[in-house]
């Protein structure tokens, strides 16, 4: 590694990093190029940069031939997005639409569903992505539902307590997308540090298979107004203690409320508010990171060459007293207000 790389270049290999489609990576990959110093130290670079970019043109063009109109791949949009899966009639597609406006079927007949559909969930003063999808059964998944599964932040797994075959459900629901390494098998993490609800909390797997990520999950039992559902929950939660399981009604509001709160919590997001010098924050549209981000993470939210001319920051909210100056590895709380000073 070359020893004089500038501060633009490490804002544009960041940028580069946090690149989620082939246009963005390879319009970071070209800012890298454009700003790195050309002489000979960093002509193996310049040449890696130059046969990334090449690839992931040439993976781009491949996309556009043989792509086309794909129903399971869903854009992400809003501040997370959130896939449900589980058996038919489950009560899914009933979900998505109580918690968003989608216009989805809802039925009493199974496999009601036939494609992924997503819908805005409103949550204080967020939006977060909301998504129906097909049913799995004992025989599998439609294909293409993994991908979908694969590209979300969050799954809730759902499972009917009202019926009688909801340990099935569940059983074969988590066997399922463990064998697929979508979930990860961990039962130890199921309580959070400072968790006082003595419930399992959503399963943050820190761990990663062959570069891709698990993904965090709920378990929802729904439809927790049927006469059976109360007994169900017991029995599931008398075997399955280590599972994060939430039980929800379309017909109760509050355990909807909890559940829209919940959800916000397992995607581990903060909002953050910016304000510029002398003016009041814009206290209508946060910007979304992940929780544990810094001064320095929101300034490449911002912009990727905010970081180089920023000079300092102040914070109001989780620092010790109101626009105190920080430093631009602060690490930032949800609902801070943040001044950036160039
Ligand atoms: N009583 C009650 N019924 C519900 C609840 N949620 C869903 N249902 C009913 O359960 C049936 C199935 O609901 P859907 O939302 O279509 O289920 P789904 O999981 O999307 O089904 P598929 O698309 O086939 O996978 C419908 O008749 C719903 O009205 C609930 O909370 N309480
Ligand atoms: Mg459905």
């Amino acid at each position: 590694m070359p020893a004089n790389l500038t501060p633009q270049y490490h804002a544009a290999e960041e940028a580069y990093r946090r690149a989620t489609t082939i246009e963005e990576k390879i319009e970071a990959l070209q800012e890298m190029l454009a700003v790195i110093p050309k002489h000979k130290g960093t002509e193996r670079l310049q040449g890696d940069i130059k046969r990334r970019i090449s690839k992931l043109r040439e993976e781009g063009q491949k996309k556009t031939r043989t792509g086309g109109y794909n129903p399971f791949h869903v854009e992400k949009q809003g501040a997370g997005q959130v896939v449900l899966v589980g058996y038919p009639n489950t009560g899914k597609s009933s979900l998505v639409a109580v918690l968003t406006r989608a216009k989805v079927k809802i039925a009493d007949y199974p496999f009601t569903t036939a494609v992924p559909a997503a819908g805005m969930m409103p949550y204080e003063d967020i939006l977060i992505q909301m998504v129906d999808t097909p049913p799995l059964t004992a025989e599998g998944m439609p294909p293409g539902l993994l991908n979908t599964l694969r590209g979300s932040d969050l799954l809730l797994l759902t499972i009917d307590a009202g019926s009688a075959d909801c340990l099935e459900q569940l059983e074969e629901t988590l066997s399922q997308l463990l064998a697929r390494k979508v979930i990860l098998e961990n039962k130890s993490s199921g309580a959070v540090e400072g968790a006082t609800t003595g419930e399992a909390e959503a399963h943050q797997p820190a761990d990663k298979a062959f570069g891709r990520r698990y993904l965090p999950y709920l378990v929802i039992a729904t439809k927790t107004d049927h006469p059976d559902s109360a007994e169900n929950i017991k029995i599931m939660r008398e075997l399955r203690p280590d599972l994060p399981l939430y039980p929800v009604s379309v017909h109760k509001s509050e355990e909807l409320e909890a559940l829209r709160a919940k959800i916000f919590e397992a995607l581990q997001i903060m909002r953050i508010f910016t304000k510029a010098p002398g003016k009041p924050p814009d206290t209508e549209t946060p910007f979304v990171l992940k929780k544990g981000s810094t001064v320095l993470d929101l300034a490449f939210a911002i912009h990727r060459d905010f970081p180089n001319r920023l000079k300092n920051a102040r914070v109001w909210g989780s620092s010790r007293f109101d626009g105190q100056v920080v430093s631009r590895d602060y690490v930032l709380e949800d609902r801070d207000i943040v001044e950036l000073n160039v």
